[in-house]
């Protein structure tokens, strides 16, 4: 069984409950070698660089809100040869930590979360391709990408950057928008992300998935990923890992739901970690103008790529 309880989620909200007042904050954004990123994340980036990969660690690779919780469930439900009751042993960011998470003692860092996680690790990261420790690399890891269209991610992540107290202040929607289309947000550019990565899988071992198609075919595309990681599930199971991971039962559930994590970082009230879950929601958020610009925008980037998204299905 793994070590997953080094700070059992009771302890962990507790503790953060009673950190001083102003410890968290809305953390401005710093330049990592040309990518914004939050200051302490940038104020440590010594020791990502430094970290120590095993050759057994999956990434979990995702622009913010692309699906990270949902891919995070699924390769642990798949890890654990579809037993899904194993998941329920502790929450998404200890069972697989997020490799840049940041904390102030003595809350655990990402970092430290990992050095104390038994292998197979199943790593969450947000980091663009060309900023992700080498030593991965030469441990010949895989990596699971998930992708989700611009439009959906948006808007996911404007609602997103309301309720983290911890992301820069996201503004209005019209700024917003602005601000995401230049990559002035957190870990950049979505274009520069989703690109760096497809590019990134001529030479590495990396599994693209893609958000609508994980909406479309939920079997289908976690088939492709248990294949991915060498795991040979019964149709049955399959079917199970499936209903646990759906977005109903992912919302229902205090493991993935982010509901252990206090009001005073995660506000739920302002907007559910788990909102909609859905392909197309940006056509209700969306002004003409605003559409036109992520068309053009969309068109100038992708032009002539073999990347290719759909913003409904
Ligand atoms: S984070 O903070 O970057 O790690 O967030 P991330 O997990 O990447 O993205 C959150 C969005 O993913 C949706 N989600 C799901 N959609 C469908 N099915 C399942 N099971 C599922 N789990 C999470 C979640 O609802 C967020 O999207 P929006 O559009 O905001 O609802």
């Amino acid at each position: 069984m793994e070590q997953d309880h080094q700070l059992a989620e009771k302890d962990f909200a507790a503790v953060i409950n009673n950190l001083p007042e102003g410890t968290f904050y809305r953390f401005p954004l710093c330049s990592v070698h040309g990518v914004p990123l939050m200051k302490p994340i940038a104020d440590r980036w010594k020791d990502m660089e430094n970290v120590q990969a095993r050759p057994d660690d999956i990434l979990i690779v995702t622009y913010p809100k692309a699906g990270t919780t949902w891919m995070q469930e699924i390769v642990d439900s798949i890890m654990n040869d579809g037993e899904v009751e194993k998941t329920k042993r502790a929450p998404t960011y200890i069972r697989s930590p997020f490799l840049e998470k940041f904390a102030p003692p003595p809350l655990p860092s990402g970092l430290d979360v990992l050095n104390n996680t038994p292998s197979p690790r199943k790593i969450k990261t947000h980091l663009p391709f060309e900023l992700v420790p080498k030593s991965f690399w030469e441990q010949k890891c895989k990596a699971v990408y998930f992708a989700r269209n611009v439009k959906d991610t948006a808007v996911s992540y404007y609602f997103f950057d309301q309720m983290n107290k911890t992301q820069p202040d996201p503004g209005t929607w019209d700024q917003y928008v602005e601000k995401f289309l230049k990559g002035e947000v957190a870990w950049g550019s979505w274009f520069n992300h989703v690109i760096g990565w497809w590019n990134a899988k001529e030479k590495h071992d990396i599994l693209y998935v893609f958000y609508e198609d994980m909406k479309e075919d939920p079997k289908r595309e976690i088939r492709k990923v248990m294949e991915f990681l060498g795991k040979n599930l019964s149709e049955e199971v399959l079917d199970k890992v499936c209903h646990h991971t759906s977005f109903k039962a992912m919302k229902e559930n205090p493991m993935t739901n982010y509901s252990t994590i206090p009001a005073i970082i995660l506000d739920q009230a302002r907007s559910p970690f788990m909102r909609k879950g859905e392909v197309g929601d940006w056509i209700n958020h969306f002004t003409e103008s605003q559409n036109k610009m992520f068309d053009e925008e969309y068109e100038k980037r992708m032009k002539g790529r073999d990347l290719k998204f759909r913003t409904t299905i």
